[in-house]
């Protein structure tokens, strides 16, 4: 049974979410193929379009980001990435989109495995305008409709560099056969313009630096009004950052408010912004979970597991013979059984450690998971929409590898009515000490609707990453040979003075 909202189609309009019919919406039996309902809460304007006539712009001269002497990352297979140490397995899946997996570092030719497979899990989109039109808005968008399967064409020169590689992927379709999504992805290497590493001296007039290169494998699925890019970058310095942006239009309906001045905009503004006349974007939360089956040096089978430690920072007392009152000390505590973990409250930082094995300097080689957005969800733990969705309501959860466990919102989350997914795969509060351990993130965004966001939304970017910890034997980055430059022409121009 699907709920359907209608939108005006009939001037044409390449904006359809931006046109709403409000409070028009019809319930559909799919596989009676009968019109159940048909509910019509009254006669709402429909918002004016977008004015055509705005001011021109002056162009900017091109910015561009090219590779003159080639790339230095090498595809193979299907499909294979080699990039400076990094090595990794991609594909697409229908449901999560990219899969990374098999990812490694070479590390002075020892080819270490740090992850065995990563993905997107499972997605939450619940909208707070409590109207019949609305209510029923909170979508679970990997789940129900499909990372994958929803993946858009990628635009060269804006959504990527010009001269990134662009993949064509197959993604299977409803009945079981595949269709082509030409650039689906793309891959390229960027300059970030910032410098991975430096030590300058103010006395003198140049600085010991290295420019940051990474590594960037993105997809941009399209959730109906929303799309989602999704970026793994792999950096020079042994790090792996996972960065979802939000972009595209803003889910609106039509209000008799022009202007907040106007009598109903009280009402009308009461669960979103008034983003345009007679615009208003309710309010959201988009909430993304990310499973990481890390695998910190081949932690599988006969080699052992994998541990996650919580590194507190715990504040200490000092003895009256010191000059100073108070410091900080670390209280690093391995974290014994399944569950949602509490990010809150204290300060601190986690790390998944191999205690099998020892770096020179005799520390567990470790990844550290530096957590970005954490709003988690605030809903009734006695509200469907977060029954269903149960792992939004924790930044981080962990457990013990099951083959079976893959979404944090269970295998169906279509119509479900909760308590799958993580929280029943931590209830059993099984042993993960020394396992293969899984970590699951979720990245949360309260989304208060502005202005700017309409009628097209400004790209936002959130995420977390991986860092080594410990894990090498020094600073992985180390060992850059000596910085390089680029020309006004483009050409590369290797620049020994600043040694
Ligand atoms: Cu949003």
């Amino acid at each position: 049974v699907l709920k359907v909202p209608c939108y005006e189609l009939e001037t044409g309009t390449s904006h359809l979410y931006g046109r709403p019919i409000t409070g028009v919406f019809a319930v559909i039996d799919v596989e009676e193929k009968r019109v159940l309902d048909v509910i019509d809460l009254g006669a709402v304007a429909l918002p004016p379009q977008p004015d055509p006539r705005r001011v021109a712009r002056a162009a900017l001269k091109p910015v561009q980001m090219t590779s003159a002497l080639g790339r230095n990352y090498k595809i193979s297979g299907a499909i294979q990435v080699e990039w400076d140490n990094w090595s990794f397995h991609m594909r697409m899946e229908r449901r999560v989109g990219p899969v990374i997996s098999l990812v490694r570092y070479n590390d002075r030719g020892n080819r270490r495995l740090i992850a065995y497979q990563m993905s997107l899990s499972e997605m939450f989109v619940p909208y707070m305008d409590p109207g019949a039109d609305w209510s029923y808005r909170t979508y679970m968008d990997s789940g129900e409709f499909g990372a994958g399967f929803l993946m858009s064409s990628l635009m060269a020169g804006s959504d990527c560099p010009a001269d990134a590689a662009y993949i064509t992927m197959a993604v299977p379709n409803d009945t079981g056969r595949s269709f082509p999504v030409r650039r689906a992805a793309c891959i390229f290497e960027r300059n970030t313009g910032d410098p991975l590493w430096r030590h300058g001296n103010p006395a003198q007039p140049t600085a010991l630096t290295r420019p940051q290169v990474e590594l960037v494998v993105r997809m941009i699925p399209v959730m109906g009004n929303t799309d989602y890019i999704i970026d793994w970058v792999f950096t020079q310095g042994g790090e792996i950052e996972i960065r979802t942006a939000v972009a595209g239009i803003a889910a609106v309906k039509g209000v008799a408010a022009a202007t907040m001045d106007d009598p109903t905009a009280a009402n009308d503004t009461a669960n979103g912004t008034l983003v345009a006349p007679g615009t208003v974007a309710p309010m959201h939360d988009h909430f993304f979970n990310f499973r990481l089956d890390l695998d910190v040096d081949g932690a599988r089978g006969s080699s052992g597991g994998n541990t996650l430690i919580r590194d507190a920072i715990v504040p200490k007392r000092l003895p009256q013979a010191n000059p100073r009152r108070s410091l900080w000390v670390v209280e690093s505590t391995p974290v014994g059984t399944e569950g949602p973990l509490s990010t809150r409250g204290r300060n601190g930082a986690w790390r998944v450690i191999n205690p099998n094995l020892k770096t020179a300097l005799g520390h567990n080689p470790g990844i550290q998971i530096v957590l970005g957005n954490q709003s988690v969800s605030t809903l009734a733990e006695d509200d469907d929409p977060q029954k269903r969705a149960g792992f939004a309501a924790s930044t981080l959860w962990l457990t013990r590898y099951k083959p079976r466990e893959l979404f944090a919102a269970g295998d169906y989350p279509t119509q479900s009515r909760g308590g799958g997914g993580l929280p029943g795969y931590v209830a059993d509060r099984e042993n993960v000490l020394n396992q293969d351990v899984v970590v699951w993130v979720t990245v949360g965004i309260n989304h208060i609707p502005r202005v700017e966001d309409w009628p097209v939304i400004l790209t936002d970017w959130y995420g977390f990453k991986l860092r080594p910890f410990n894990f090498f034997d020094e600073n992985p980055a180390y060992n850059i040979p000596a910085g390089f430059a680029t020309t006004t022409t483009g050409a590369p121009l290797l620049r020994k003075s600043i040694e």
